[in-house]
């Protein structure tokens, strides 16, 4: 009759269970317990509660009555609705209005930090803590919370309010303290702010480690170059980064900045070629048309932006009311800063000049099967000026390819679609290798002094999680390494945090978080996951992107994060939402190769740069000996393997992690759009995180460490034999309630605020002995 009832069995008798619960039991189960009880007084004292009415918004009411599932709610406007008591939750009291820290309020519920949020947006208070997280909300207009009283502020700690200064100055501190690196990482979707929050850390670390080597000024300056060539319009922000970010700064041992490091990831190409309606280019290429000198314009056959098809295709050539003209005279100066000589300033802006009148080249089709010849006009004219090669060499590998035969090599003209993609890729290709030049640039001038670990702080800035109606090939790599980041994020604040509670033996109830493991599988889990799946199909020479397809629906319709669409779709359960992608392109952009044409013309121009793009090619991509390109590793693979190497770094580091939320999708100031938020704190985890810090114990003190600060207070030292029994004992003279710590194998665990109530006593204590000394040193005299 004890028999344990097999798993099914006990799960469809507690499915049958539901019904027979009581009302509070099932409220339970979707409520805080505390709330739960609390129904009736609720009703009785008239306190408020937030309940969702039918258009889905929260609104603040009082609950007349209730009956059964179902209450009936009074709002503020006097008008009652009957709302089911799922859709009810407690409001907080007035007291905890706008509160600094999430985990400060009573009840933590989502309208409830919503509120919260919107209180403190509403004063221009952008910044809110949840718990050791940092939450930015983005005001979209100039708030007067940065410079240098505020700054200076942090710096004396004499204003501690959430900031993302307070952030880069707690790294600084712990640096300073316990020589390990620190990284700040910045995430959000696209618009949310996380370049501007990583440039107000910068500003912050600048003024705290300038002084010494100079570079300090330069870090700064180095944004000006990146966000004119990594920058673009898109239809989420006017200055959306199209590339990832990690700027890491070293600090000597007197805490003065000694050199810096930078690393970029995936640089969005094909926005050099290819528009959408309504976006632009990178930023340069406007400032370069606006702002160049009548001389330079002359030089590299300048003419206005609206001229080139690379830029006028989207129909939007102007953002309001940035002056791109002065933009780029601040990209000059920047330049020169980081000692950019005047001579390679002026080749790079060549190349850039090449490159939109690359996009001009035009092709003749000249017989049936759409082979082509190009158009002998100004355009390739132009480009062959300016990359320094002949305009026939030029115009023969637009629009033809050698093919070996035999011993001979003969040469094959392309069509109309092939040759475009053959100028596309030469486009893409000098872009590309010209930023990443500046970045190396950049590099040597930031490397001043010898770079050391231990006391460095990096600040991840990356592009954030996207979904649009059609997501291609890029938006996988973006959500990809999103869905890395968030593991990091979840493995720090929930899984360490609660694998350290356990392993140093404190009474600690597990609390659950959303996983992302089974997406990251899905993904790069060997053998059967997405990346090599790709790969294996970009290498086949009879794929397309519907064999690509159709084979992830046949080997990975296992993996719950996974569901197969009709035709070429897939979709992707991401930490932050389904993801439908359209596999178009895929192949192609995964396979991604330049052309062994393209890169001997690059090595055969006058041009120093592009020769020595060409040769960086060659090393990268190719196989030297047989100038095959069966050593071309794929886009994703080489995605893959920068994004491990980010993690490592990054597992290495102390993380303190920011948050950034776009208030509205139309980036405006003022406008804070509840389900727009809700949408991002929940991707984000942020609620888990502080549930988990309200119920854990965020202060922590190794034995030694108590003992040091507090142990030579103890009044009864037979109770201090070994480490564990002096916190025990410490704890106790200091008179701490029970539940306000724990006392583990190696450690002291202390809920928030307790560390404030110790220092107190054991200055209360210090006083008392100082007192008896003075009486003692009265009776000697
Ligand atoms: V993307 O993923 O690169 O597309 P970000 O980087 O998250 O994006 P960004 O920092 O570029 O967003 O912010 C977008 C815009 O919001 C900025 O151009 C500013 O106009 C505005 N913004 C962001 N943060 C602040 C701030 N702290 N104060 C004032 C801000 N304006
Ligand atoms: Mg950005």
């Amino acid at each position: 009759r004890d028999r344990i009832p097999p798993e099914n069995e006990s799960k469809e008798k507690e499915e049958k269970d539901w019904s027979k619960k009581t009302r509070t039991e099932k409220i339970t189960e979707e409520h805080e317990p505390e709330w739960v009880n609390n129904v009736e007084y609720f009703i009785n004292e008239e306190l408020c509660v937030w309940c969702r009415v039918s258009n889905g918004e929260w609104h603040l009411g009082k609950i007349q009555s209730t009956s059964g599932d179902a209450a009936w709610v009074m709002l503020s406007t006097a008008q009652v609705v009957k709302v089911s008591m799922k859709e009810i939750f407690p409001a907080n009291p007035d007291i905890s209005e706008g509160v600094e820290d999430l985990i400060q309020l009573s009840y933590l519920n989502e309208p409830s930090v919503l509120h919260n949020l919107r209180v403190r947006y509403s004063q221009d208070l952008i910044y809110s803590k949840a718990g050791p997280v940092l939450i930015a909300v983005n005001p979209f207009k100039k708030v007067q919370i940065y410079g240098n009283n505020i700054l200076s502020a942090y710096q004396k700690k004499s204003l501690d309010a959430p900031h993302v200064y307070a952030v880069a100055d707690a790294a600084y501190d712990e640096i300073m303290r316990e020589e390990k690196n620190q990284s700040i990482i910045i995430s959000g979707e696209s618009g949310a702010g996380k370049t501007e929050t990583a440039k107000y850390a910068m500003q912050y670390l600048e003024a705290l480690g300038g002084g010494s080597f100079g570079v300090e000024n330069e870090i700064l300056k180095t944004n000006c170059i990146l966000e004119a060539f990594g920058n673009a319009k898109t239809s989420r922000n006017d200055n959306s980064s199209r590339f990832g970010k990690l700027m890491e700064i070293h600090f000597s041992a007197k805490g003065k900045i000694c050199g810096a490091k930078l690393e970029t990831f995936s640089l969005d190409q094909s926005r050099v070629v290819q528009l959408s309606n309504g976006e632009r280019s990178y930023h340069i290429f406007y400032e370069l048309c606006a702002g160049a000198s009548p001389i330079l314009k002359e030089k590299l056959k300048l003419k206005a932006a609206s001229e080139y098809n690379y830029l006028n295709q989207s129909n939007c050539l102007t953002i309001d009311p940035i002056d791109y003209a002065q933009k780029f005279h601040k990209l000059m100066e920047a330049f020169n800063i980081v000692q950019i000589p005047q001579d390679y300033q002026e080749r790079a802006f060549a190349l850039l000049a090449a490159v939109l009148w690359l996009g001009n080249v035009s092709f003749e089709v000249i017989d049936n099967e759409n082979h082509v010849e190009v158009v002998a006009d100004e355009a390739v004219t132009n480009v062959a000026m300016l990359m320094g090669c002949n305009s026939q060499d030029l115009m023969v590998v637009l629009s033809t390819c050698k093919l070996q035969a035999g011993r001979d090599c003969i040469a094959k003209r392309l069509t109309l679609r092939q040759a475009t993609d053959m100028r596309d890729s030469l486009a893409k290709t000098i872009y590309a290798s010209l930023f990443d030049w500046l970045v190396e640039q950049i590099n040597t001038s930031l490397e001043v002094g010898r770079l050391r670990t231990g006391r460095s702080i990096s600040i991840l800035d990356i592009y954030g999680f996207e979904s649009f109606k059609t997501n291609s090939f890029e938006q996988f790599c973006i959500n990809y390494a999103n869905e890395r980041l968030q593991q990091h994020f979840n493995r720090h604040l929930f899984q360490l945090e609660q694998e350290e509670y356990e392993g140093d033996g404190i009474d600690w109830t597990k609390l659950g978080f959303k996983d992302n493991q089974e997406c990251l599988d899905l993904i790069e889990k060997k053998p059967i996951c997405l990346v090599p799946l790709l790969d294996e199909e970009s290498n086949f020479p009879k794929s397309t992107d519907t064999t690509f397809a159709n084979k992830l629906k046949q080997h990975l319709k296992a993996n719950s994060c996974f569901r197969g669409e009709r035709g070429r779709g897939f979709r992707v359960s991401h930490y932050a939402g389904e993801v439908l992608y359209d596999t178009n392109g895929f192949l192609d952009k995964n396979r991604d190769p330049v052309h062994v044409d393209l890169i001997q013309l690059l090595s055969s121009c006058k041009c120093q740069l592009l020769n020595l793009f060409s040769t960086k090619m060659r090393h990268k991509s190719l196989n030297p000996a047989t100038f095959s390109e069966s050593m071309n590793q794929s886009v994703i693979t080489k995605f893959k393997g920068q994004l491990f190497k980010l993690m490592n770094k990054l597992e290495g580091t102390t993380p303190h992690f920011i948050r950034c939320i776009k208030p509205n999708s139309n980036q405006l100031p003022g406008i804070y759009e509840e389900n727009h938020v809700l949408q991002q704190l929940r991707c984000c985890g942020v609620l888990e995180v502080v549930r988990i810090s309200k119920s854990g114990y965020p202060t922590r003190l190794t034995h030694q460490e108590l003992a040091a600060r507090y142990g030579f207070l103890l009044l009864d030292t037979k109770s201090s034999q070994d480490p564990l029994s002096t916190s025990n004992a410490i704890m106790k003279q200091f008179n701490l309630p029970p539940e306000m710590y724990q006392v583990g194998y190696t450690k002291t665990y202390l809920r928030t605020g307790q560390i404030g109530v110790l220092e107190e006593r054991r200055r209360y204590f210090l006083r008392g002995i100082r007192g008896l000394q003075k009486q003692f040193r009265g009776y000697q005299t």
